[in-house]
C-alpha cells in the first residue's frame, strides 16, 4: 500500500462550493464474458457518471484487458467506493491522479473557506485514502495546476539553512523575503512583476556576468554561444542591469514556447520536473549573497538567466527538457529519483561533445566560474551519457562534481530519454497539447 499526500493536498485547496473531483482510473479484467458489464454495473450502482472510457490489451498479463475510465466524483470517499466496488470484478485497480478539481473551481487563496469542519473532513478523507491503492501520484493536467506549487518550497528558500552565506545577514534575509513575495502570489497567465534590484544586487550580477562572459567562448557549447548575443540584443543582458524575468520569458516563448515562472526557492524534484512537461521553467528571482559571487549551491537569478535561459531558447534542448518533464508525470518515486538524477547530469551539469572538444551545456556549470573551469579539465571523470547508467549515479550537491556525462547531441539525448521513459512502469502515456496547454493521457504507448 502506498501513502500519497496528493489527495490531502488537493482537498485542502478545495472550496466547498466546488467539491466535484475529476478522477482517472485504470483497471484490468480477465477475458471473460460479462466482465466489463459487471464493472460498469458496479459503477452505475454508485450513481457515478462516466465521462470517458478507453481500452487496450493488457501490457502485463496475456489475454487480460486494461480499461481507463474518467468520471466525476462528488468527493474522495466516492472514489474510494468506486475502487472498492471494482476490486471484486478486476485483477487490479489504480487511481491515476485523482484529486484535480473540475471546471476550474479550485481556489488557491482558500483561506476564506478554511474552516475546522473542512480540516476535519480532510482528515477523514486522508484516512480513507490510506485504504486505496493509489500508486500513481497526482500530477498537473493543465498549466494553471502549477499554481498549487507556489508555496510548497523546500529549505533554503525563504528560510536559509544555517551554513548558507546569507544565513546570518539579516539585511540579505529581509531582501529575499521581499523578492519571493512575487512568486508566492504569482498565478498562471499573469505578467511576472518587475523587481527593482538594489545597487549591491546589480554589482553582484555584474561581477558574475563579466567573469562568465569572458569564459563562454572557450567553455560554453555552441548552442549557448549562438543564443547569448540574442539575449544581449533583445533582453538587455549586460553587466549594468539584471534582466527582468518577464522580458526574458517573452523572448523564450517566441523561440521555443518555454516560459518562466517565478518560484520562491527549491521545489521538490517532482513539482519542478512536472513543470517542464508544460515547457514551464520555475525560476528564482533573488540574487546570490554578495560575499560569494562565483559559486552558490542553490539556484539564483544569475544561475537561471546565464545558465538555463540560453539553452531553453534552443529547440532541440527545449524538446529534450520537456521529454524529462513528461516522463516525470505520475512517475513512481523510484522512477522520479532516476529522472531527477538524469536532469542533474544533463540540464544542470551536462557536457557535450563538439568534435575533438568537450563543452558545457549544463546550467550549473555555465553559471559558476569555478566549476566551469574545473569541469573541462582532466580532473573529473567523463562518461558517455546513457540514461540507464546516468540515472543511478550518486552525486554531491554542494561541491564540484567528480563525474560528468558527455552527450553526443541534444537530439540523441532526447531519443535516449524517450526510450528510457517508455520502459518505465506507468500504465499510461502522456502527451502535451500546446493548444490547450494541457496534458492528454493516452491509453497506449
Ligand atoms: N527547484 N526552484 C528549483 N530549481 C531547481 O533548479 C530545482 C528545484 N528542485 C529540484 C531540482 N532543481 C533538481 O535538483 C532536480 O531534483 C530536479
Ligand atoms: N553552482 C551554481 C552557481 O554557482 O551558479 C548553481 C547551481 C544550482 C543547482
Ligand atoms: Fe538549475
Amino acid at each position: 500500500m502506498t501513502l500519497r499526500c496528493h489527495s490531502l493536498f488537493c482537498f485542502s485547496n478545495m472550496s466547498p462550493a466546488s467539491n466535484a473531483l475529476k478522477c482517472n482510473l485504470h483497471f484490468s479484467i480477465t477475458d471473460e464474458i460479462g466482465k466489463l458489464e459487471s464493472c460498469l454495473a458496479a459503477i452505475k450502482s454508485m450513481n457515478v457518471s462516466l465521462t470517458r472510457i478507453e481500452s487496450r490489451p493488457s501490457k502485463t498479463a496475456d489475454w487480460d484487458y486494461d480499461f481507463f475510465i474518467e468520471f466525476q466524483a462528488e468527493n474522495q470517499s466516492q472514489v474510494v467506493q468506486v475502487v472498492e466496488g471494482l476490486k471484486k470484478h478486476t485483477t487490479q485497480v489504480r487511481v491515476i491522479g485523482s484529486g484535480t478539481a473540475v471546471q476550474g473551481g479550485m481556489s488557491l487563496s482558500c483561506g476564506l473557506y478554511w474552516t475546522p469542519l473542512i480540516e476535519y473532513m480532510t482528515l477523514l478523507i486522508y484516512i480513507a485514502s490510506l485504504f486505496v491503492e493509489t500508486s500513481v501520484p497526482w500530477f498537473p493536467r493543465k498549466m494553471s495546476d502549477l499554481d498549487s506549487f507556489a508555496e510548497k518550497v523546500l529549505e533554503m528558500g525563504e528560510d536559509l539553512s544555517a551554513d548558507h552565506p546569507g544565513a546570518n545577514d539579516p539585511v540579505y534575509r529581509k531582501r529575499r523575503t521581499e523578492i519571493v513575495q512575487i512568486a508566492k502570489t504569482y498565478r498562471t497567465g499573469q505578467p511576472i512583476p518587475h523587481v527593482d534590484y538594489s545597487q549591491q544586487e546589480v554589482e553582484t550580477w555584474g561581477s558574475v556576468f563579466r567573469k562568465l562572459t569572458s569564459m563562454f567562448p572557450d567553455h560554453a557549447c555552441r548552442e549557448h554561444q549562438y543564443v547569448f548575443p540574442l539575449l544581449v540584443q533583445n533582453c538587455g543582458y549586460n553587466d549594468k542591469q539584471i534582466p527582468q524575468l518577464e522580458q526574458v520569458s517573452n523572448f523564450l516563448k517566441d523561440c521555443t514556447g518555454f516560459t518562466l515562472r517565478p518560484v520562491m526557492g527549491l521545489l521538490t524534484s517532482r513539482d519542478f520536473l512536472n513543470g517542464l512537461a508544460f515547457r514551464v521553467f520555475h525560476s528564482t528571482q533573488y540574487v546570490r549573497h554578495h560575499s560569494h559571487p562565483l559559486y552558490t549551491p542553490e539556484p539564483d537569478v544569475c544561475h537561471e538567466l546565464l545558465g538555463h535561459v540560453p539553452l531553453f531558447a534552443n529547440p532541440d534542448f527545449a524538446a529534450f527538457s520537456q521529454e524529462i518533464g513528461l516522463a516525470s508525470l505520475g512517475a513512481t518515486d523510484a522512477d522520479l529519483e532516476k529522472l531527477a538524477t538524469i536532469y542533474w547530469f544533463t540540464v544542470e551539469f551536462g557536457v557535450c561533445r563538439e568534435g575533438e572538444k568537450v563543452r558545457a551545456y549544463g546550467a550549473g556549470l555555465l553559471s559558476s566560474f569555478g566549476e566551469l573551469e574545473y569541469a573541462l579539465t582532466d580532473k573529473p571523470e567523463k562518461r558517455p551519457f546513457d540514461p540507464q547508467v546516468t540515472a543511478v549515479q550518486k552525486y554531491p550537491i554542494t561541491q564540484y562534481q567528480p563525474v560528468y556525462f558527455v552527450a553526443e547531441s541534444f537530439k540523441d539525448a532526447q531519443e535516449k530519454i524517450r526510450a528510457f521513459a517508455n520502459q518505465m512502469e506507468r500504465p499510461f502515456t502522456v502527451k502535451y497539447d500546446p493548444y490547450t496547454q494541457s496534458i492528454e493521457v493516452l491509453d497506449s504507448k
